[in-house]
């Protein structure tokens, strides 16, 4: 859950109840993602599935899917199936990343990794199942939404996984790995694709779900590829600042792995400049929507306060 209590407010959001707003989302969310994938045989694999799916996090990216389809005119419920496809998709990538063949970590979400409990064979297979069950969940369970509609989530869904999103930029990242000559371009397109993508895609499949023109879908991808890179910046910058029991997972790991980092190329009070500069040109292009984007820009200012 988010450490509501460390949230500082902005004078844009000082009207917004931020902290109420994320806990009755989250326990939403929770209780959707519950629903959605229960147990049943084989219980094996359901069990590894749930172990990471409900294992807490923030459920930003769900959070952001449903909030940006308020603001376009939709409802919760038409967005909640598209919601939890997203987060199962965020968790199947949580998974493979902490697979002793990619970043090799032990703890994830203030708990063992999937495959410390389960083993490699079926924390890969949790992570196979959780992606392909994000798709099938997305059609078989959205009400009252056209069906071109769910065609355009499901495209945008494939879109950031794959390679042209978190595939890619996972590639590019290991292949990085060592490598103290990272220049800021490459760094850019992996986080660009293993964030920022998956974060573009809630927003936007948010926009698509309630039928946002394209000209409003041009805005939200704007403004998600903006907090997209501030998140990443800021994971950074928690990678050094933050304690394991605060971030659930191993701290200070790229410094030991002597990864090129944002902090590593610009320093701490740099990169976090950068990333609220990312967070108000982000804001800038919701102007339109007035205070109905209140959600959206307090969840923006959210990803440069959050201390975990
Ligand atoms: C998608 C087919 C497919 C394979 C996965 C392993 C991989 C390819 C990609 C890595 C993606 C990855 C782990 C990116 C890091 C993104 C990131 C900063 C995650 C942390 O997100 P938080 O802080 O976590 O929102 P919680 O636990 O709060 O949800």
């Amino acid at each position: 859950m988010v450490a509501a209590d460390n949230i500082q407010k902005t004078p844009a959001e000082s009207k917004f109840d931020l902290i109420s707003y994320l806990k009755t989302r989250q326990a939403l969310c929770e209780t959707a993602l519950d629903k959605a994938v229960p147990m049943q045989y084989p219980e094996k694999i359901y069990e590894a599935m749930r172990y990471s799916l409900l294992a807490g996090g923030k459920r930003l990216r769900p959070i952001l899917c449903i909030a940006t389809c308020e603001m376009m005119g939709g409802t919760i419920e038409m967005s909640m199936p598209t919601a939890c496809a997203l987060e199962m998709i965020h968790t199947m990538s949580l998974i493979h990343d902490d697979l002793p063949a990619m970043d090799n970590d032990d703890y994830r979400r203030g708990k063992l990794t999937n495959h410390k409990v389960y083993g490699e064979d079926i924390a890969i297979l949790a992570g196979d199942g959780l992606l392909a069950y994000a798709f099938e969940h997305v059609v078989t369970h959205t009400e009252n939404v056209p069906p071109e509609r769910i065609l355009q989530v499901i495209s945008r869904l494939g879109r950031a996984t794959g390679a042209a999103g978190l595939v890619g930029g996972q590639v590019v990242d290991l292949e990085c790995e060592g490598k103290t000559d990272t220049p800021l371009e490459t760094l850019n397109f992996i986080h660009n694709h293993k964030t920022a993508a998956l974060l573009e895609a809630c927003v936007v499949c948010g926009g698509f779900v309630a039928g946002a023109s394209t000209e409003d879908i041009q805005r939200l991808s704007c403004y998600s590829q903006n907090i997209g890179l501030a998140f990443q910046i800021i994971d950074d910058i928690l990678d050094i600042t933050a304690t394991q029991e605060q971030l659930g997972k191993t701290a200070g790991k790229d410094l030991k792995a002597k990864k090129v980092t944002y902090p590593s190329l610009w320093g701490l009070e740099e990169s976090r400049q950068k990333a609220d500069q990312l967070i108000e040109a982000a804001c800038a292009e919701l102007q339109p929507y007035g205070e109905k984007a209140q959600p959206l820009i307090a969840l923006a200012h959210f990803i440069t306060n959050r201390d975990r």
